[in-house]
């Protein structure tokens, strides 16, 4: 047995009457980030994903769609299991609840159960939802009939069923959420469901007669006619995936270190599985985590509102990595998020070209330009302790924040080192240094900004696998535990190296590259190895008026820039021959006819925007490498600026 400390992460079981959509690439995707950053600290990781087959709502669909229960089950577990395998999802085991071993480790827990006294044999009237797989009082029915989680209609049932004395755990579910403050996360989320156990908690039918596709109670219980209510199944899996009720090969992994949920099945896994768990004397999950939903113009995405975004497709146009990060950032964990492409874009273009893949094309600039590619980080203590400092102190904040659920947060703050970085070269200028020659000052800064890189890198790994991955390479170090218990938990800096030139990691998007995000066709249950192509949006036309589309006003690259050299043109009444920083790893030349106007003065460290992707051109024999904005007059010509500061290389638009 390893001695490592363990930490077992799980998904839901995704129920396999749907193909997967972005919701749940989501779920996956965060627990995919935990378990590669909980293995990356050296904990002996375990992470459990699968697909949930049993029950009225799959016989149902499976006879509609003219196949078997178990046919129709293992062709859309395997969609599944593709899709997480296509997106590289670390998972270690990947669960069905048809599964031999799991039907036996649920008859070995009920029988415990059963054992204890928690369960008894009554009859059970009331209303069910097939479509939630869950009983309704009559009391919360929406006019006397309709689901009031799902709006579908209900079905009355009087059958023979067995019960779980779920209110006998009352008084111990309120002590344990009591005492565990973080048991729920969000905090928000846990008072919801303190709410309702405060509430009052009736005895839960854990068996159905008028259908068979399910668990059948065990054997000595001697019932055959009863299978097991689906949840109860569907839940006993974060055990039987250990072994539970077999070989209890991985058992030592419970419990769970996070079950990560949606927030439409919170009360299950914050109230039925901890009762189940203290019926069988186990430990309690320590964290329970509920994230909120995609949604589509505000509706929650569902195939029955066939508003759902194929997430193949998404990661196909945009980058899987990029579509990673952007789902972890753009929604506070716990709330909802609307998905569009737009956002999506923005956050490639902004956050992840502008901020890091730019910051590392600077670096491969300054080495190549000043040192032949060598990065030396000997002297970086002696020349910027201070910007050192303030990155550890960022980098110490991170890891806390991840476990707290708090994962926008954490690459927000991940930010801050990149911000450091950048600001560090717009201030010390390494063209500056090399030219009063202060070589090993400029040598110290290339090597803060490899470390900052390298830091960043480690600490995104688990968000962004393969990019992070790329970064590293460039930066000659490997991501693993060593590397982060040396620069993340050390305060180390990189190993003396010569960066390899790579191709920028985020080119810049320029417009839409999916008409739309298409439903998922949910008659082809397939079509999740099948990456449908990405369409490219055709530019807006309407007759006669030369409006443009937003792509097309994307294909010109506008950007904020300081200048940071002004000079006159000799000979010229027009000219004024400038030096831009526009965040690139050297300045841009641009020959401006503003002299009228503006002196050198006038222009140099300001701030002003440069429209970036103009063909280079010759004016008086000098090459102009971008054109800057401006307003013209009557009265004049005036600089077009931002109203703030902003960052060298900042994109407008
Ligand atoms: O509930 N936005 O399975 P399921 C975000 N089998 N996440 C979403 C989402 C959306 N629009 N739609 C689905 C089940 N999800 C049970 C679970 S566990 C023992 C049994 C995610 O296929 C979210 O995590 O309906 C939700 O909890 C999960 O998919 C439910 O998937």
């Amino acid at each position: 047995m390893s001695c490592h400390k363990k930490a077992y992460i799980t998904t839901p079981i995704y129920y396999v009457n749907d193909i997967a959509h972005i919701g749940h690439a989501y779920t996956t995707i965060i627990a995919d980030t935990l378990a590669r950053y909980s293995r990356m600290s050296g904990l002996d990781t375990f992470f459990l994903t699968g697909t949930d087959e049993h029950g009225q709502k799959i016989e149902e669909s499976a006879k509609a769609k003219g196949k078997t229960a178990q046919a129709y089950a293992d062709e859309i577990s395997a969609t599944f299991k593709k899709l997480w395998d296509d997106f590289d999802i670390s998972y270690d085991k990947f669960i069905r609840t048809t599964d031999e071993a799991h039907k036996a480790g649920v008859q070995k827990a009920v029988l415990a159960m059963h054992k204890n006294g928690d369960i008894y044999k009554d009859v059970y009237k009331g209303h069910y939802c097939i479509s939630c797989e869950t009983f309704f009082p009559a009391s919360q029915l929406v006019d006397d009939e309709f689901c009031p989680e799902c709006g579908k209609s209900t079905t009355i049932v009087e059958e023979e069923s067995y019960f779980f004395k779920l209110s006998k755990y009352q008084d111990r579910l309120l002590e344990w959420y009591e005492n565990n403050p973080n048991c729920i996360l969000p905090k928000s989320k846990r008072n919801e469901v303190i709410r309702f156990v405060e509430g009052g908690l009736e005895d839960l039918s854990i068996t159905r007669t008028s259908f068979d596709w399910g668990v059948k109670l065990p054997k000595e219980m001697n019932d055959p006619k009863h299978v097991m209510y689906v949840w109860l199944d569907a839940l006993m899996n974060y055990l039987t995936a250990l072994g539970y009720g077999t070989d209890d090969k991985n058992i030592d992994y419970w419990p769970a270190r996070i079950h990560l949920i949606g927030k439409d099945i919170l009360r299950f896994h914050a109230v039925y599985w901890p009762a189940f768990l203290m019926s069988l004397d186990l430990p309690l999950p320590k964290h329970i985590a509920a994230h909120g939903w995609w949604t589509r113009d505000g509706e929650k995405m569902s195939k029955s509102k066939g508003n759902v975004v194929n997430p193949i497709e998404i990661a196909d146009a945009y980058g899987l990595d990029n579509f990673r990060y952007f789902m972890l950032r753009e929604v506070p964990f716990g709330g909802d998020g609307d998905f569009s492409q737009k956002a999506l874009i923005d956050r490639i273009n902004s956050d992840l070209g502008n901020d890091l893949g730019n910051l590392l094309n600077r670096l491969i600039g300054m080495s190549g330009k000043y040192f032949e590619g060598k990065v030396d980080s000997s002297n970086v203590d002696k020349y910027y302790k201070a910007e050192l400092d303030e990155v550890h102190a960022s980098l110490d904040k991170l890891e806390p924040l991840l476990f707290e659920m708090q994962i926008h947060k954490y690459l927000q703050e991940l930010w801050i080192p990149l911000s450091i970085a950048n600001k560090s070269i717009d201030r010390y200028r390494p063209w500056t240094l090399m030219k009063e020659g202060k070589e090993e000052e400029a040598m110290a800064l290339n090597g803060l900004i490899a470390a900052i890189l390298g830091k960043v890198a480690v600490m995104l790994y688990p968000v962004m696998p393969d990019i992070c991955t790329k970064i590293s390479n460039a930066l000659n170090f490997t991501i693993d535990n060593k590397s982060w218990n040396s620069i993340i938990k050390g305060t180390n800096l990189l190993d003396t190296f010569t960066i390899e030139k790579i191709p920028p990691l985020f080119p810049r998007i320029e417009e839409l590259r999916l008409q739309q995000a298409e439903p998922i066709d949910t008659n082809s249950s397939t079509n999740s190895g099948n990456a449908k192509k990405a369409k490219v949006a055709k530019p807006i036309e309407t007759e006669g008026i030369a409006l443009i589309g937003i792509d097309q006003f994307f294909q010109t690259s506008l950007k904020v820039g300081t200048v940071i050299e002004a000079k006159e043109v000799p000979k010229s009444d027009r000219l004024l021959l400038l030096q831009v920083d526009i965040g690139e790893d050297t300045p841009r030349q641009v020959v401006a006819g503003i002299k009228e106007w503006y002196s050198t003065d006038d222009m140099l460290n300001t701030q002003v925007c440069v429209v970036a992707n103009l063909k280079p051109a010759k004016l008086m024999g000098l090459k102009s490498e971008g054109m800057l904005l401006a307003a013209k007059d009557n009265n004049g010509l005036c600089m077009i600026r931002p109203e703030k500061p902003k960052t060298n290389g900042t994109p407008i638009g």
